[in-house]
Order: structure tokens, then C-alpha cells, then sequence
């Protein structure tokens, strides 16, 4: 069987806290607003939102709680079971994070539209594989980069277009299927050990970029550990890993770790 080159072909991101601080400046809030618009007293804290991030998806995440915390919880009128009332406040939720999105209260991180743009001029592909919906991502590109910016992921793989959330493989998967590619020649750029478990069963070498939520957690397997993916003149900090000298991520950097 021929060797496979390890030349850089595409780039594989994770959304929530990889291109932009959703979890904080998105999500948590609009998690929030959905309860209190349904009547109820559930305020998510910062610190417990830290730990129901462990649950990946919103729906989940809801379910998780509601059996963690509330055990006297009472379904209100007009939903048949505990599933379909939780559909309901996810769907109110995903639209309190579009219009924080069109407000412009989730900017992108540190690098994002730098490192696009680079792989763009250099022809390495892109592709997003993320657990949230795909009505967020479309918000969130749309809002920071422009409507054209989704053309310029082959695939965007998201939410519920597969059977098994992170910390299971199954949206990389998806995403290297539809680049056709193998992960020799691909990047993975995550940001929580969910996503790093995720991205690495797959067999992609993967960068993380650490956030607020995430700093503690255990990136063992990450080729490389950055601060954000940093600027010209805004350097990233190394955490681990090997970034050859470099003062912030470029498409140099990414073609050097997928050649190694
Ligand atoms: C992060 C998640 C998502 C978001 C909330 O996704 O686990 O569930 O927290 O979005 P990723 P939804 O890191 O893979 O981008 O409520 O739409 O699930």
C-alpha cells in the first residue's frame, strides 16, 4: 500500500471555543434567557456551566441537568414527555444565540480570520466539525466573517447530523469523509478534552487552544497546546508541544506538525 505523503491538505475546526468564546459569550447567556422566557428560576453560574460543559450538546446538556438538579421537576401543560419539552427550550435557546450572534456579542478569537484567510490563499481546504447546531454556525460565520465565509468550508459538519456526540469520533469522521481525506494530511483545532478524545480517534494530529473553561483539563494528547492561535503582534503562549520558534499559528506552522 502506497505511503501517504504528509502534505497539509485541509484544516478541521471545532466551533465553540475554538473559533470564537461562544461557551461564555453566547451559549451560557442564551441557555439562560430560554429558561427564564419558559418560567423557570434555572440560572446556569458560570462555574456550573463550566461543569455542564462536560455534557456535549445543548439538549444533552439541558437533560443532564434536569436529572442532576431538579429532581422535583414538574413537565409543564402541552408537552408530551421530558424530550420534547427539552426540543422546545433548545430551539428558544439556538434563537437567543442568533440574535446575540447578529448582535455582534461573539467575536471571533485571536488568529481565526488571519489562519482562514492564509489557508484560502494557499489552497488548503477547510471544514468545521462542531457539536452545536448548524443554525449557530451559520450565525456565528455570517456575523464575523460575512454570508460568503460558509462557502468556504467543504463540509460543515455539525450537531445532530451524527448518532454520537464528542467525546465519540463520529463528526470528524464525518468531516474527513466528506474532504475525502485521510487525517495524515489534515489538522484538528479544538479546544476541550471532549473534542481532543474526539478529533484523535480519528487518528488527526490535533492543536488545542486552551479558554477559560478548559485551561485545567487534560490535553495529553494534543500535538500542540496554544494560548489562541495569536497575532503578529499579539504572540500566542506556548502550553506544550513543539511550535519551532514560532511567535503565532500560521499555515507554515500547520504544514511543519502535519509533516512531521
Ligand atoms: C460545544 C457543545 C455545544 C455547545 C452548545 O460544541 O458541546 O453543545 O455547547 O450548542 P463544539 P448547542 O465544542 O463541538 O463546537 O446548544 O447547539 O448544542
Amino acid at each position: 500500500m502506497a505511503q501517504t505523503t504528509r502534505e497539509l491538505k485541509a484544516l478541521i475546526f471545532d466551533v465553540d471555543g475554538t473559533l470564537a468564546e461562544t461557551e461564555r459569550d453566547g451559549h451560557r447567556p442564551a441557555f439562560n434567557q430560554a429558561f427564564a422566557d419558559n418560567g423557570l428560576d434555572w440560572q446556569w453560574s458560570e462555574a456550573l456551566y463550566g461543569e455542564l460543559l462536560e455534557v456535549s450538546g445543548g439538549k444533552e446538556r439541558i437533560r443532564a441537568y434536569v436529572q442532576q438538579s431538579q429532581p422535583n421537576f414538574v413537565l409543564p401543560d402541552g408537552f408530551a414527555d421530558l424530550a420534547d419539552f427539552i426540543k422546545h427550550l433548545h430551539a428558544v435557546k439556538t434563537q437567543h444565540y442568533k440574535q446575540f450572534a447578529q448582535e455582534g456579542r461573539i467575536p471571533l478569537r485571536p488568529g481565526v480570520k488571519r489562519l482562514l484567510n492564509e489557508a484560502r490563499d494557499k489552497g488548503i481546504r477547510l471544514a468545521i466539525a462542531t457539536t452545536t447546531t448548524p443554525a449557530n454556525v451559520q450565525a456565528l460565520l455570517e456575523n464575523t466573517l460575512g454570508a460568503e465565509s460558509l462557502s468556504w468550508f467543504e463540509v460543515i459538519a455539525a450537531g445532530d447530523m451524527v448518532p454520537h456526540k464528542k467525546p465519540a469520533p463520529d463528526i470528524f469522521e464525518y468531516a474527513l469523509a466528506h474532504l475525502n481525506l485521510p487525517p495524515e494530511n489534515c489538522l484538528g483545532f479544538e479546544d476541550t478534552n471532549n473534542g481532543l478524545l474526539s478529533a484523535t480517534q480519528t487518528g488527526l494530529k490535533t492543536i488545542i487552544t486552551v479558554n477559560d473553561y478548559t485551561r485545567q483539563q487534560d490535553f495529553s494528547q494534543a500535538t500542540l497546546v496554544i494560548s489562541d492561535f495569536g497575532e503578529p503582534e499579539q504572540p500566542f503562549q506556548v502550553i506544550a508541544g513543539d511550535a519551532k520558534d514560532a511567535q503565532y499559528f500560521d499555515i507554515a506552522l500547520a504544514q511543519a506538525i502535519c509533516a512531521a
